[in-house]
C-alpha cells in the first residue's frame, strides 16, 4: 500500500538534515554543527531586526583586526555564532572574520569540525535596516597538517597548529551556506549534494524548506561592482565594464544592481543571473573579500548550483589560503558572465 504524501508536507532544516543523515551524505556530528549554526542565524535574524528597538545599531568603539570600525551587532553576531558552534561540542577550531586568530574549541567532547565564518557580512547596512548575512564553511580536520607540528604544547604551536588547520583550499570544503536576514529571512546550504533554501518561517521559529537543486542561469544581464573604484581598476577592467553598457545585439545594456553586501548580491545572482565583482584596485591590491570564510564558501555554493567562482584567472576553490585573513579579488556568478570577464582579464 503505498503512503499517501499529505498535501500538506512541510520539510523543516531539521527534518531536512536527519534525512541526509539517514541517507550517509553527512554524520551525526555534521548534522549538529549545522543545526546549532542555524539556531545562530535564528538568534541573529531577531536581534537584527529589532537592532533600532534594542538600541544595537551604531559603532562598538573598536576596530577588528581588519582595521574596519566593529558595529555593536558585529560583536554579538560572533559572540553568538562562536557560544552555538562551541556548545554542540562537534567543533574543534573556529575562525571568525571578527577574531585575529583561530580559536581551538576546549568544549569539544565529540567530532571536531573546522568551522570559517563572518557572523555579520555587510554590518555597515544595519542602521539603513538595508539586508545582511552570515556565511560559514565546514572543513573536516586536516590530520595530516597537525601530524606536521611537533606536539610540544606551547601557546604558540597550538595557535600554529590552529592556523594551519583551518588554511584549507576550498575544494575540501564539506559544506557552506549563508543566511540572509532581508525581507524573508533565506537559509541557503549545500553539503555537496546541490544548493537547498530555507525560508524562516516566523510563526514557528523553523527552517521550512522552499527551494531544492537551485540551478543559477548560464547568463544574466545583472552586475553588481561599485563602480566609485572605476579609476582605480586596471585597463583591463575597464574595458570590461565599458562593454556592459554597450546595448549590443539585444538592444539592451546590462543592468547595475548594488546592495553593497555581499550576502544579498550574491543571493540575487543566484536565482536570477549575472555576475557580483570584486576586483583588485590601486588602493586593495587583492580587492576586499576574503578568500576563506566569504569567497570560499559562496563559489562552493555557486559551483554546486552550475555556476562559477573566480579570481580573474582561477578558480577560487583551488587557492590555498597562506594566511586566514588573506583576501582575493572575487568574479562569481553565472558561467558565461565570469568567463567574459575572465577573457578581458586575460
Ligand atoms: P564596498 C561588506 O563590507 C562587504 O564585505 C561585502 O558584503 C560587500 O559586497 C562589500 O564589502 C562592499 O564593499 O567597498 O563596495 O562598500
Amino acid at each position: 500500500t503505498s503512503k499517501k504524501k499529505s498535501s500538506y508536507e512541510i520539510v523543516t532544516l531539521t527534518t531536512w538534515l536527519l534525512k541526509q543523515e539517514q541517507r550517509g551524505d553527512i554524520d551525526g556530528e555534521m548534522t549538529i554543527v549545522l543545526a546549532s549554526i542555524s539556531t545562530a542565524c535564528k538568534q541573529i535574524a531577531s536581534l537584527v531586526q529589532r537592532a533600532p528597538i534594542s538600541d544595537l545599531t551604531g559603532v562598538q568603539g573598536a576596530v577588528n583586526v581588519q582595521g574596519e570600525d566593529q558595529k555593536k551587532l558585529d560583536v554579538v553576531s560572533n559572540e553568538v555564532f562562536s557560544n552555538c558552534l562551541k556548545s554542540s561540542g562537534r567543533t574543534g577550531v573556529i575562525a571568525s572574520e571578527e577574531e585575529d586568530v583561530p580559536v581551538a574549541v576546549e568544549e569539544s567532547y565529540s567530532g571536531n569540525y573546522i568551522v570559517v565564518f563572518d557572523p555579520l557580512d555587510g554590518s555597515s547596512n544595519i542602521d539603513a535596516a538595508v539586508s545582511t548575512g552570515s556565511i560559514f564553511g565546514i572543513y573536516s580536520p586536516n590530520d595530516e597538517c597537525l601530524a606536521d607540528i611537533s606536539d610540544d604544547a606551547t601557546l604558540d604551536s597550538v595557535e600554529q597548529r590552529c592556523v594551519v588547520s583551518v588554511c584549507q583550499p576550498g575544494n575540501n570544503l564539506l559544506a557552506a551556506g549563508y543566511c540572509m536576514y532581508s525581507s524573508s529571512v533565506i537559509f541557503v546550504l549545500t553539503i555537496g549534494t546541490g544548493v537547498y533554501v530555507f525560508t524562516l518561517d516566523p510563526m514557528y521559529g523553523e527552517f521550512v524548506l522552499t527551494q531544492e537543486k537551485v540551478q543559477i542561469p548560464k547568463a544574466g544581464k545583472i552586475y553588481a561592482f561599485n563602480e566609485g573604484n572605476y579609476a582605480m581598476w586596471d585597463d583591463k577592467l575597464k574595458k570590461y565594464m565599458d562593454s556592459l553598457k554597450e546595448p549590443g545585439d539585444s538592444g539592451k545594456p546590462y543592468s547595475a544592481r548594488y546592495i553593497g553586501s555581499l550576502v544579498g548580491d550574491f543571493h540575487r545572482t543566484l536565482l536570477y543571473g549575472g555576475i557580483y565583482g570584486y576586483p583588485r584596485d590601486k588602493k586593495s591590491k587583492n580587492g576586499k573579500l576574503r578568500l576563506l570564510y566569504e569567497c570560499a564558501p559562496m563559489s562552493f555554493i555557486v559551483e554546486q548550483a552550475g555556476g562559477k567562482g573566480s579570481d580573474g584567472h582561477q578558480r577560487i576553490l583551488d587557492i590555498v589560503p597562506t594566511e586566514i585573513h588573506q583576501r582575493v579579488p572575487l568574479f562569481i556568478g553565472s558561467v558565461e558572465e565570469v568567463e567574459k570577464v575572465e577573457k578581458f582579464l586575460a
